[in-house]
């Protein structure tokens, strides 16, 4: 039975007179009904594996924690989610760090560019003192970030005109970002005109070419339907972003600790399962977007970092996050001077 239909037939047993307790085992109404939103399509494998999760916790709590899942910015864009997720109209919510940093500035530093080389690096810096160091700050904010990030990708660059192939090709580029400082910040080094966009508009903004393009990981470029609406995709990495599961510190404090153990290792455990669906869907990912008619480039991505560097983009950060933080970042990928 789907939770839907449960509720349902809770609600209609409630409102014949009938108490919780007189309804059979399993059928019980939940003690903490709960909402977990996020702005990616049902096919992307976060929403999978937080489903999974879900049914563990609810299997786990003998059905006294029920999460019910809202995919697809059904609840409003990153930037409003965020707002609920604070108030507690949402009790868990996973956001990008960047966009996370309108709130938490030190939040965007993992989507510095080109900072991270690979994966190796990504998860040990996220998972240990970068992330923490992150997560504490996210702490004084009145929302928990669990421990493992779940993983968004590296950003490509898509485009309908002309494809991307060198930075020059940026300069006047009407692209989309994000909702957040470092973004904007970073195209505008390129020279580019960024558009603060929240991604449940970016597939009509491409439609109605009110942007030329936008950059995404490939997972969101196929489960958002990009390729429906952008011709050219550049392989250019330009950074790594991944997705905080956050919860609203209030309502993850009502339940009891062996739940609150419970819900954050089972999100915990589904995160590391989803980074293993990202990780191995990539190269499937780009046949299917080539056969859909996307057609890629590999730009060379070091003139893209010499660009940002002239433009004193990184001297700029720095200055903003702070020694210590900067410090943290270049202890796990190297001087990024
Ligand atoms: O908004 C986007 O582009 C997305 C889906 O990648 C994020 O959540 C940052």
């Amino acid at each position: 039975m789907t939770g839907i239909t449960r509720r349902r037939f809770v609600g209609t047993a409630a409102a014949v007179g009938l108490g919780a307790t007189l309804l059979p085992r399993g059928l019980r109404a939940a003690e903490f009904s709960y909402k977990m939103a996020n702005n990616l399509a049902l096919s992307h494998p976060m929403n999978t594996r937080l489903k999974e999760a879900a049914d563990r916790i609810r299997e786990g709590s003998g059905g006294k924690v029920d999460i019910q899942i809202f995919p697809n910015s059904q609840l409003g864009g990153d930037t409003d989610m965020l707002s609920q997720v604070r108030s507690g109209a949402l009790e868990f919510f996973t956001l990008s760090g960047l966009i996370l940093s309108t709130l938490v500035p030190v939040a965007s530093i993992n989507g510095i560019g080109f900072a991270f080389k690979d994966y190796g690096q990504v998860w040990k810096a996220m998972d240990g003192d970068l992330g923490n160091h992150v997560r504490q700050a996210i702490s004084k904010v009145g929302l928990v970030a669990f421990d493992r990030m779940w993983d968004n990708g590296y950003r490509e660059i898509t485009s309908s005109g002309k494809p991307i192939l060198k930075p020059e090709d940026l300069v006047g580029f009407k692209i989309r970002v994000p909702v957040s400082p470092l973004w904007t910040s970073m195209f505008k080094a390129f020279g580019s005109s960024p558009a603060s966009i929240n991604f449940a508009e970016v597939y009509s903004s491409l439609q109605t070419k009110i942007v030329e393009g936008q950059e995404n990981p490939l997972a969101i470029i196929q489960s958002g339907k990009l390729y429906e609406v952008q011709k050219y995709c550049s392989m250019t990495n330009h950074m790594w972003d991944g997705f905080h599961f956050l919860a609203n510190a209030k309502a993850f404090a009502e339940l009891p600790k062996p739940m609150q153990d419970l819900v954050q290792e089972s999100f915990n455990k589904s995160a590391l399962d989803e980074r293993a669906d990202v990780a191995s869907m990539n190269d499937g990912v780009k046949a299917d977007l080539t056969a859909k008619g996307l057609i890629f480039a590999d730009p060379d991505p070091q003139p893209f970092r010499d660009a940002l560097k002239k433009a004193g983009f990184y001297a700029e950060w720095k200055q903003k996050y702070g020694d210590e933080a900067w410090a943290l970042l270049e202890k796990n990928v190297g001087s990024l001077a």
